[in-house]
């Protein structure tokens, strides 16, 4: 059973718990221990296997301990199918509605035997729903405005999909007579791989001007809600949208507040109670007295705090390092010297290799690697040793030509399911840059995965492990394995790890990358590019990188071709 897996339940048990009306401690602490084992790098699995005392980790005592270690012996929580014997599925979908909650779902199911939306809407719709004790006409009524877009409620959204709508929409209102600040906030702001919907906040005189130019915006299908200040519309592929038109002497509070996380901002409030202070979307109180709030510097600095970068505010040891003014300076896109993993026509790229090195060029890059792919990917016409050297020199011979980019003959070498690979030694061996990849097999056992990975963390030709765990977001979960072993034999064998750029990939994820940084093991952010325009996704793995905490020096494509070069194999 996977560390998710294990958070999952943990979070269903509290959300279950909470409609019973149960001990709020008693959900918090499963809420926590959700959180704790989301932010492992390595697998409860294999930290039982190796006999860890698991109430050494943070927010784990007896209790849980002993779950988790059900879970993973069983495969089950009899504690949870308990619960979900007593509270229909359904009646969760109705806790999360805006405005409902745990306490009226409970009511709800108790006193009208509404299981799921559909029995609720057609409640709400007979006028059944008013009539009963805590609920008005009002909550009616917003249940019947929030029940379709619930029903509906779209998967969340690659960020790199949102990216160019949020632009276009900050674009539009910055042009406004009336409005000073336009910014995206929330998971956007924070570069998150993926958004559930995007926060906008605008500073302005006028809200109805701006209210009326998003709703008019051409990216607009539907306008959701509409208030004095607030916003929330549907755009274009169904990802919503909130907008806040906020005052100008409270836009960094608002910043703050709705960038979020919430666990960040849990943080955040309490440092400030403990300064007898308050901190709210509109500012850092004294009593009635603002402190701060123009901006997010001021609110941070009030709380003794150096200014958090948006893309590290997950809880996971900022704050340490805010108060000691130890954040690290975060890798930018600027920084980027070389890309070391892409496709060309020779397998299954849509360019040639002259157009490859001339589309890096331009990109600035000042070396870089073409690296198709071997015989085992037959689908894309992978290389057996014969094409790969005749490939090899194609490559030489153009880049002979082309001045002010070193070119890197490279292959993507697949990692057979037999844990052997797919081109022998000789082969690797006079490359100049071998990227080692899983594509097949990805769902057999750890113990496989492992044998396999280490084959090539062992081989001495091995450069780098190309998007190491293989998942896709919101496709498939990445090969089983103990990333922290994997992690340290690269480490030992100085073979270096890549954060693959392409948006649904991104693989290291930042947790792993954090994690291969604190063993100072160089890693490479590579597009993977399969067109010229495949390059420009670089920016999606710079911005993975800085949710890791990586700055430059920790990046190995941002090194000169001379420091760089000092890397090969
Ligand atoms: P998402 O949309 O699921 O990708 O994630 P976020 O982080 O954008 O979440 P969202 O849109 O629900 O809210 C944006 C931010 O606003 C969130 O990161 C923190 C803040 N926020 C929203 N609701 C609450 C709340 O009830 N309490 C607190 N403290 N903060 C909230
Ligand atoms: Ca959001
Ligand atoms: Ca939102």
């Amino acid at each position: 059973m996977k560390n998710e897996q294990i958070a999952a339940s943990f979070d269903e048990l509290a959300d279950l718990l909470e409609v019973q009306g149960a001990n709020p401690f008693r959900i918090r602490a499963y809420r926590n221990a959700s959180r704790t084992i989301e932010s492992l790098t390595d697998s409860l699995e294999s930290m039982l296997e190796s006999e860890t005392d698991l109430t050494e980790l943070q927010g784990i005592g007896k209790d849980l301990a002993g779950k988790i270690k059900e879970l993973v012996e069983t495969g089950t929580l009899e504690k949870l199918e308990e619960l979900k014997s007593e509270v229909p599925p359904g009646v969760l979908d109705i806790m999360r509605l805006p405005g409902v909650g745990p306490k009226k779902a409970a009511l709800l199911f108790k006193e009208l035997n509404i299981t799921g939306l559909p029995e609720l809407k057609a409640a709400a719709e007979a006028g059944e729903i008013q009539k009963l004790k805590g609920f008005g006409k009002k909550t009616e009524e917003s249940i019947l405005s929030n029940i379709d877009q619930a029903a509906q409620a779209k998967e969340r959204e690659f960020y790199a999909t949102a990216e160019p709508l949020v632009e276009e929409i900050v674009d539009a209102l910055s042009e406004l007579s009336s409005t000073k600040q336009v910014s995206p906030a929330g998971s956007f702001r924070r570069r998150k791989e993926t958004v559930g919907d995007l926060d906008i906040l605008v500073t302005s005189d006028d809200a109805e001007q701006v209210m009326d130019a998003l709703a008019s915006h051409e990216l607009v299908q539907e306008v959701l809600q509409r208030g004095d200040t607030k916003q929330r519309v549907r755009l274009i592929k169904g990802l919503e949208m909130d907008l806040r038109v906020v005052p100008e002497e409270s836009y960094g509070a608002a910043m703050q507040y709705f960038t979020g996380s919430k666990e960040h901002n849990i943080v955040m409030r309490k440092r400030a109670q403990k300064r007898d202070l308050e901190l709210n979307e509109y500012g850092l109180f004294s009593g009635k007295k603002s402190i701060a709030g123009k901006t997010e510097e001021e609110i941070y600095q009030a709380l003794d705090l150096a200014w958090i970068p948006p893309e590290l505010r997950e809880d996971r040891g900022e704050f340490e390092l805010a108060e000691k003014d130890q954040l690290p300076e975060l890798i930018t896109l600027e920084d980027i010297r070389g890309d070391l993993h892409m496709h060309t026509t020779a397998t299954d790229g849509t360019a040639s290799i002259q157009e490859m090195i001339e589309a890096a060029k331009e990109r600035g890059r000042k070396y870089m690697a073409i690296t198709d792919h071997s015989k085992r990917v037959t689908m894309a016409n992978g290389l057996d040793a014969d094409r790969l050297r005749d490939h090899w020199r194609d490559i030489r011979k153009v880049a002979e030509k082309i001045k002010g980019i070193h070119v890197l003959c490279g292959i993507e070498c697949d990692i057979l399911e037999d844990a052997s690979l797919d081109l022998p030694d000789e082969v690797l061996e006079e490359a100049d840059w071998v990227i080692a990849v899983l594509h097949y097999g990805l769902k057999q056992d750890k113990a496989q995965i492992h044998k396999r990975l280490m084959t090539a963390i062992k081989n001495p030709h091995v450069d780098i492990i190309g998007h190491p765990t293989g998942r896709l977001i919101g496709k498939r979960p990445g090969a089983e394995m103990d990333i922290s072993e994997i992690l340290k034999a690269a480490a030992d064998h100085e073979v270096m790890m890549e954060i693959n750029a392409h948006p649904s990939r991104l693989d290291l994820n930042s947790l792993h990358a954090a994690a291969a940084k604190e063993l100072g093991i160089p890693i490479v952010i590579s597009t993977d590019a399969h067109s010229t325009g495949g390059m420009d996704v670089m920016r999606y793995g710079v911005f993975q990188a800085r949710r890791a905490g990586l700055s430059a020096k920790d990046v190995a494509n941002c090194r000169t071709w001379a420091q760089f070069k000092k890397l090969l194999k």
